[in-house]
């Protein structure tokens, strides 16, 4: 495998070293092949809001993999979790089902293109949707451009659709509107931001997003992948009151097996084949072990106070590791919304791109390999976010805390 790994961050290229083979999990730790135990912030990058092996996503994913793996048909359950889906997030009217996030997104922005018959897509510096090719696209030169190819195999022309501008730089994003307004298909973005470390959106940047589209007819899709189910039950789109066009998912609705999903109004989604003329499919969509994972978890996070349970224990970690930077006279700036949160290296406030690259990466792996060494296990890479999961105990968040403290000490 390419680096020994089957996605790419998962090499430690960040931050240098070797990266960890893992041999299990449970709750909020992870084990090595050596044995060594890890307190986990990286949660698989997000799926593991209930921490890993939960009990009771466990026994849902037994019992249906006794049933068969697989049929290539349509079942209940996938049709109880696209309903449970649906309850929760009500802008989603009608959903597919697919294996990923890339996937989910991918199609997305097809349909945005077929339903609106444009083809230009906006997206924004520093967040990511997956590795479909029209989002592997970097900024051109200038503030609102026309992206370039950020990977090698992207055509230019198909790099060239996607327009590109910093996250928050609402000006911008008029300025591409009033050049390209009835050629827009889409404006894609992370309600907030997780791939550029976690970054909040301003405020009304969002609903400004939602009334260039209106007064354009381009779609506002929002990619809630990792703040589906994270922030709240209905998505960070409950929170915020701002309704997209079309929603992505991923990561949490799987439970940790592979399952992604796009959905949008009635009058969207029926353009999706064999309904109308956008063709999306996939053979493992829906699949019967993902689905029993995916509807095991949300069941949990249906509870009450939930949210608010992994909001306190963020909280209780954040201001623990603020005072550790004082003390260590290092600066540094903690992002931090519900049970998502990143540490930037940084003497300014992080509200994009540009001032996320302005942290001190170096400080960055020093920090990490700190905490690695000292058993915490965090997202190899400064630009991620870190996760605390329902499985993470008030000693857990102590520990790592007064780890922190060592380790920025030693800085
Ligand atoms: P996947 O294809 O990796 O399931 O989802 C792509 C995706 C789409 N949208 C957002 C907002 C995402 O964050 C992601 C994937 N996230 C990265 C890490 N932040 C996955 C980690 C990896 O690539 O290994």
């Amino acid at each position: 495998m390419p680096a020994g790994v089957n996605s790419p961050v998962r090499a430690f290229g960040a931050v240098g070293g070797e990266p960890v083979l893992i041999a299990r999990a449970k709750g909020a730790h992870l084990w090595d092949v050596d044995g060594n135990r890890y307190l986990d912030y990286m949660g698989s990058w997000g799926p593991m809001i209930l921490g890993h092996a939960h009990p009771a996503v466990v026994k849902a994913v037994k019992t249906a993999v006794e049933r068969g793996t697989s049929y290539g048909a349509s079942t209940e359950a996938e049709i109880e979790l696209a309903g449970t889906i649906r309850k929760a997030i009500p802008s989603m009217e009608m959903l597919r089902l697919v294996s990923s996030g890339t996937e989910a997104v991918m199609s997305a922005l097809r349909l945005a293109r077929g339903y609106t018959g444009r083809d230009l897509i906006l997206k924004f510096n520093g967040c990511y949707h997956g590795h479909a090719d029209s989002m592997l696209v970097k900024a051109g030169s200038g503030a609102a451009t026309f992206g370039i190819s950020g990977s090698a195999g992207v055509p230019a022309d198909v790099a060239g659709k996607t327009l590109i501008a910093e996250y928050n730089d609402f000006d911008a994003v008029r300025t591409i509107f009033a050049r390209h307004d009835d050629k827009i298909a889409a404006v894609i973005v992370e309600p907030v931001a997780g791939n550029m470390g976690v970054v909040f959106p301003a405020s009304g940047f969002l609903e400004g997003l939602r009334k260039l589209c209106d007064s354009s007819g381009a779609l506002l899709i929002f990619d809630e992948v990792i703040t589906g189910f994270r922030l709240r039950y209905g998505g960070y789109q409950d929170i915020i009151s701002v309704r997209p066009d079309l929603t992505t998912l991923g990561k949490i609705i799987g439970g940790g097996l592979p399952v992604g999903a796009y959905g949008g109004s009635k009058e969207i989604m029926q353009q999706v084949a064999p309904l109308g003329p956008v063709y999306q499919a996939g053979t493992l969509s829906g699949n019967p072990l993902a689905v029993a994972a995916g509807l095991a978890a949300l069941r949990q996070l249906a509870k009450k106070g939930v949210y608010e349970k992994l909001e306190k224990k963020t909280r209780r970690l954040i201001s623990g590791i603020r005072g550790a930077g004082l003390k260590a006279e290092l600066p540094l700036r903690i992002n931090q919304v519900g049970s998502m949160f990143t540490v930037f290296f940084a003497d300014s406030e992080v509200m994009d791109f540009p001032s996320a690259a302005r942290a001190d990466m170096d400080v960055f792996s020093a920090y990490f390999q700190g905490m690695l060494a000292k058993g915490i296990y965090l997202p190899p890479s400064g630009y991620e976010a870190n996760f605390v999961s329902l499985a993470h105990s008030e000693a857990d968040i102590d520990k790592t805390v007064g780890t922190v403290a060592k380790v920025l000490d030693s800085i």
